[in-house]
Formats: C-alpha cells, sequence, structure tokens
C-alpha cells in the first residue's frame, strides 16, 4: 500500500456491530409473542444443522441490559439491531402486543443511556407465521401489512430512534425462502412467483419509507441492507477492472443473486433492462404507481458485504469467473476471504446509486473456542477486519462516501440454517451456560473505534488485546 496521508477516518464515522431479532433474542414464545416463520421452519427435522433452533440462542431478550454493557465495553458508537415482527404484533397484523413492544422500548432506552445509538431494522426475516399461512409476501396485500406493522414502530420509538432500516438482505429472504427454498418459510415457488415475492418486497419497503418520513417523531435517517454482490478485477488492468463493474450490475438466469434488480427500482424507479428481457414473462405485473411507490428517496445505502468474485474481462467484453490460486484463504462456510470486495462494491454502488453508503454488515466466521486460558484468540478475525477496513479507507480516500461500519456480529448467535455451527461474533457465546466472552478482536475493533480507524495502518492487531486489558485495568 502506498504511503497513506489521512489515516483516520472521516469526522463523524459511525462505528457499530449488528445482530438480528431471531438470531439472539430467544424467548421464542414470551409474553405473546407469536410465532415467526423460523419458528415453524426450524421444528421441522433436517432443515437445520444439527436440528438447533433460535428458541434460546443468546437469550437476549432477557439478558439485554448486560448485553449493552458489553457493548459499552466494547466502545461501540452504534448498535444494529432489528425488531421481531410477531414480537410486536403475534398475528402480523390487527392487535399489537404491548409486552413486545415495551422490549424493544427499554431496550433502546438503556442503548441511549449507555451512549449507543440504535440503527433499526424493520425486517430481517422473522416474518409472522399467521401472514404467511395467509399468502405471505405473495399477498396483494402483503406490502401494506408491512407498512401498518411499520407504523406501530414510528409511533413508538420514533421519539428517540433516527436511523432505520426497511428490509435486510431481500435476496435472501426472496432467493432462499421462497425461491430455492433453503430457509424459512422453505417455499420453491418457480421464477415467476419468486419476482412477484421480490415485487412485494419492494413495495412493502417503499411504504415503510413513506411511513416513517410522514410518521416519525425526529427527523430520520433512511435506509436498506441488501446485499451486497461484490466482483474484484483480477487484474488492475483497465478492461478487468471494467468486466468487475460490469459483473456488479449485471443479471443472471433464473437468480435472484444480483444488485440491480433490487436497487435499480428502489432508488433509479425503474427495473433494469437486462433483467427485464432475461425475466421475459417471468415478470410480475407492474401496477402504474408501483415504481413511484418504490423509489420513494432514502437517506443511505446500506450494504452487507463479506466476500465477493473475481472476475477478468471476456472475449466479448463481457466478464467471466478467474480462477483463484488454489488454497486462497476463505471462511468457515468457504466464502473467499476478500477484501477488495469491500473497495469495489462500494465503488460500484456509489457511482451507480449516488448515494452515501453505510457497510451495515461485514465480519468473518472461524473456528472460535475458549482456550485454556479463559480467553478466546480469534487471530483471524483481527486481520479480516483489518484487512477489509483497510480497503474501506483506500475507497473513501477514492472519494466516495462512506458513513458507517457495522461488523457482524456482536455476539455469536443463530446463524440461519447453518444453525451455531458458525460463529461470527466479537463476543463468545456459550450457548450451554449463556456465559459471554470478549474475543480479543473486540479489544482490536475497540481500539479501531478509539482511535478512528488509524491504528488499523500503524499497530499491530495482534497487540491490541494486550493493550486495551492493560488500559482497562489502570
Ligand atoms: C445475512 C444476515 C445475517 C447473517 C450474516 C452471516 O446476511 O445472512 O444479514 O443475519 O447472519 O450475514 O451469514
Amino acid at each position: 500500500m502506498t504511503e497513506i496521508e489521512n489515516k483516520t477516518f472521516p469526522d463523524g464515522f459511525t462505528w457499530g456491530a449488528a445482530t438480528a431479532a431471531y438470531q439472539i433474542e430467544g424467548a421464542w414464545n414470551a409474553d405473546g409473542k407469536g410465532p415467526s416463520v423460523w419458528d415453524a421452519y426450524t421444528q421441522q427435522k433436517g432443515k437445520i444443522w444439527d436440528n438447533d433452533s433460535g428458541a434460546v440462542a443468546c437469550d437476549h431478550y432477557h439478558r439485554y441490559a448486560s448485553d449493552v454493557k458489553l457493548m459499552g465495553e466494547l466502545g461501540l458508537q452504534a448498535y444494529r439491531m432489528s425488531i421481531s415482527w410477531p414480537r410486536v404484533m403475534p398475528e402480523g397484523t390487527g392487535a399489537v402486543n404491548q409486552a413486545g413492544l415495551d422490549f424493544y422500548d427499554r431496550l433502546v432506552d438503556e442503548l441511549l443511556e449507555a451512549g449507543i445509538n440504535p440503527w433499526v431494522t424493520l425486517f430481517h426475516w422473522d416474518y409472522p407465521l399467521a401472514l404467511d399461512y395467509k399468502g405471505g409476501w405473495l399477498a396483494e396485500d402483503s406490502p401494506r401489512w408491512f407498512a401498518d406493522y411499520t407504523k406501530v414502530i414510528i409511533d413508538r420509538l420514533s421519539d428517540r430512534v433516527t436511523n432505520w432500516i426497511t428490509l435486510n438482505e431481500p435476496q435472501c429472504f426472496v432467493g432462499l425462502g421462497h425461491h430455492q427454498g433453503t430457509h424459512a418459510p422453505g417455499h420453491k415457488l418457480g421464477l415467476a412467483k419468486a419476482l412477484r415475492v421480490a415485487h412485494n418486497s419492494l413495495l412493502a419497503h417503499g411504504h415503510a419509507v413513506s411511513v416513517i418520513r410522514a410518521h416519525s417523531q425526529l427527523p430520520a435517517s433512511i435506509g436498506w441492507a441488501p446485499v451486497g454482490n461484490a466482483y474484484t478485477p483480477a487484474t488492475n488492468s483497465p478492461a478487468d477492472e471494467a468486466a468487475a463493474m460490469k459483473a456488479m450490475g449485471a443479471v443472471f438466469d433464473n437468480s435472484l443473486w444480483n444488485n440491480t434488480w433490487w436497487a435499480d427500482p428502489v432508488v433509479l424507479g425503474s427495473y433494469p433492462e437486462e433483467g427485464l428481457k432475461l425475466y421475459g414473462d417471468a415478470m410480475p405485473k407492474i401496477g402504474p404507481d408501483d415504481m413511484a411507490i418504490i423509489s420513494q428517496p432514502i437517506d443511505f445505502y446500506g450494504c452487507n458485504i463479506y466476500t465477493g468474485m473475481p472476475c477478468r474481462a471476456g472475449d466479448d467484453s463481457g466478464f467471466v469467473d478467474a480462477e483463484m490460486p488454489s488454497g486462497s484463504p476463505r471462511n468457515l462456510f468457504m466464502w473467499r476471504v476478500l477484501p477488495e470486495a469491500i473497495y469495489w462494491c462500494s465503488k460500484f454502488l456509489s457511482e451507480r446509486y449516488n448515494l452515501p453508503i453505510v457497510i451495515t454488515e461485514n465480519g468473518v466466521t472461524c473456528h472460535d473456542w475458549v482456550s485454556l486460558d479463559g480467553k478466546v484468540h480469534d487471530s483471524q478475525r483481527l486481520d479480516f477486519m483489518t484487512r477489509y477496513l483497510q480497503q474501506l479507507h483506500r475507497v473513501i480516500d477514492d472519494g466516495v462516501d462512506v458513513r458507517g461500519y457495522f461488523h457482524w456480529s456482536l455476539m455469536d448467535n443463530f446463524e440461519w440454517a447453518e444453525g451455531y455451527k458458525h460463529r461470527f461474533g466479537l463476543i463468545h457465546v456459550d450457548f450451554e451456560t449463556q456465559q459471554r466472552t470478549l474475543k480479543d478482536s473486540a479489544s482490536w475493533y475497540r481500539r479501531i473505534i478509539d482511535s478512528n480507524g488509524a491504528c488499523i495502518f500503524d499497530e499491530s492487531p495482534h497487540a491490541a488485546p494486550q493493550m486495551v486489558e492493560d488500559a482497562l485495568i489502570q
């Protein structure tokens, strides 16, 4: 890397960590909560690794106060959390469960008291089961159901919460949940119906943006958090760089894994031509006002970036996958560890959509356990974070407006179809005893936050745990 002039991140840059309700809360049927599609899906044998579920998970519902204290020890400025729709509206529509709302009320207060800014995701996949029985995201009413739920949340929390994220990774809950059928609710719909689900979820996003704008008690900042589908150029030749950009704008046949099918409607107000051609007859009917509803202006583009796909220029000015050397680094999911993914994807999204970017998730799953010395030495996570943040700094240096970074995840949690196989946390959780242990990466992240990122260029991540421990003891 060439000499860096300004090593810190921009003033006001937000440093946070993220979680999602179903992955940490547990208390799946406490205090009037209704079941979600994940509660039902995890009860079917053979769907989840080790047949596990989020019924207890990190028991955060009961331990939120001590968890917020740990966030304080980490020095977090912001915390991205999600709300469980069926905890608040057990049937998905109609009756509101006050006890469920009270939980989020207490959590938000606790965060604010600790000086941590809550960023609230309205939908991170735990859809009310009762609504799935009524047709779920395929139903014509589904966008309105989401708008009504959003109104309940805004009425209750928008006197304190100002940062809102509508949907998390529609590519996943539509693609995996409604097309491939490997996530809840496990529907294997054909492409035409899956595209209808996609369209309804985009309408739901648009309605939610309008509801937040109309009813928020404080000025709101609104975004969403799709997957950042990253491609990186195999070499630094202009042709390969153009190929990577092209790949990030592409739509692929019979697949919902792309950036633009989702984001073009939301930001630009129309589906990408390439997708319209590819999907052809499978396209849902689009109502006359739909695109205007979907493209309500948002304030930031949140995106979740973990991995990427190297590619190079093809013969026909297109792109082709590029081989990586055998044995190149991968995480436990076998996703490539590719720090440049965060550089190229942020660059692409910023050029195409011209919105401030917030990295709403980035992290790595490693083999973490509590060592004989009682600590968790997750050195690969420290290294991963340092490399990705260096690339994020690089893209900011190139002029891209990136406003924040949320590490996934605050703590080890229920990793969807993978159960508890994968640990993504800065905090280790013993799921038997619910004992929390700050990993070495938690200390390094604290150091990063305290130095506004500068330490990633001139300190060794591996010295950080001891340094922070010494500082805390003094
Ligand atoms: C997702 C979700 C998170 C995951 C994380 C690691 O991206 O799938 O937003 O809930 O846990 O991404 O896979």
